[in-house]
């Protein structure tokens, strides 16, 4: 292992001012070395068995005016989707108490929406009161954000805001048009100011190159605070999707990236999100060998495949995971 003059191991420190090349030193070196590094950082700060349990409902599905390349729901996509207009009160409040007997600790509204009106949240600040006296914690993600708009869905109890940088700033113009990095930066900057946990991350497999998947965790890593959650997302490859003939991403590099944002984001829950479903058993244990401390929990994404639940508790059960 390199030792650098600002080593984590040695100050224990956060850091903010990644340079790129430093973050490629970490992603290069032997494999073994990285692991070994990450797994250091991630028993210094957290339990190293326990992986913390969240479940998604997509609560208004499809239609949306965005060109994510990678999303099924955006109206410029003919995936095939069943869409659905916003879900009503009780539906999710009935979805949310079937995540909690499953054993999820946290409920993730999602809609596909380019930003929500102020009617829509009325509604949404509704299912987060909800949500949250039945004693699971309250994430949602609906697309931009202003002051006003965060700050309301703060004052209903919201705990965290999910809101992705999905790749790097070079790169995003390919994947995405119609709204910019800073329009993102913008709305993680509202949710930090309401006093909102943030959880941000991004997609791996959309045709990026190494140099962009380093330059998302440095974005990443270089917010200040770090985000306290950090999804990294395997893309699910939609039928109807520009990407959906995207190359593979080979696990191992998968894995690497898993073990650098650990060390970048040393206190932050790293979450192995969407793409497992298509995962092995044991890339899946190398993630959380690597750091990957969080998982979407339950047989849905948003409207894409996720593993079992009955298969994750077998999975954790061999790998002596306890879930949080
Ligand atoms: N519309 C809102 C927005 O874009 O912020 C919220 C929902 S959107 C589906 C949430 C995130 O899901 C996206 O930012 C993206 O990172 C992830 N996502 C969407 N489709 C995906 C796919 N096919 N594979 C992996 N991740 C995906
Ligand atoms: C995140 O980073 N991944 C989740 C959650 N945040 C909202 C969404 C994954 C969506 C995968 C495609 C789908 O199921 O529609
Ligand atoms: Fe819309 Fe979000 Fe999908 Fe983009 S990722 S098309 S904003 S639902």
């Amino acid at each position: 292992m390199t030792a650098s003059p600002h080593d984590l191991d040695s100050s224990y420190g956060l850091r903010h001012d990644w340079r790129l090349e430093e973050i490629q030193q970490l992603f290069r070196q032997p494999f073994n070395d990285l692991i070994f590094q990450a797994q250091q950082t991630h028993r210094r700060e957290f339990d190293a068995n326990a992986v913390q349990v969240s479940s998604l409902l997509s609560i208004k599905t499809g239609r949306c005016p965005e060109d994510c390349a990678y999303c099924p729901q955006s109206v410029r996509h003919d995936t095939q989707l069943n869409d659905e207009s916003l879900m009503e009160l009780n539906e999710v409040v009935a979805a949310a108490r079937r995540a909690k007997q499953q054993g999820a600790s946290r409920f993730c509204m999602g809609a596909a929406w380019r930003s929500p009106k102020d009617k829509d949240l009325d509604a949404v600040a509704d299912m987060i009161r909800e949500v949250k006296n039945l004693g699971l914690e309250t994430c949602v993600t609906l697309g931009m954000l202003t002051g006003p708009q965060s700050q309301r869905l703060r004052s209903a109890g919201l705990d965290y805001y999910n809101h992705n940088l999905d790749t790097s700033p070079e790169f995003y113009g390919d994947i995405i048009t119609t709204r910019t990095y800073d329009d993102r930066l913008d709305t993680l900057q509202h949710v930090r100011a309401a006093g909102i946990n943030v959880c941000c991350g991004g997609i791996l497999g959309m045709g990026e190159s190494e140099t962009d998947r380093l330059e998302l965790l440095r974005q990443l890593a270089n917010q200040t605070p770090h985000p306290e959650s950090v999804p990294i997302n395997l893309l699910v490859r939609v039928q109807g999707t520009p990407l959906q003939d995207a190359e593979e991403v080979d696990p191992i590099e998968f894995v690497r990236s898993i073990a650098v944002a650990r060390i970048l984001m040393p206190r932050s829950h790293v979450r192995l999100s969407a793409g497992r479903e298509t995962m092995s058993d044991e890339t899946q244990a190398l993630c959380f060998l690597a750091g990957a401390n969080s998982i979407f929990y339950g047989e849905k994404l948003l409207t894409t495949a996720n593993p079992e639940a009955q298969q994750d508790r077998e999975l954790f059960a061999r790998l002596g995971i306890h879930p949080e």
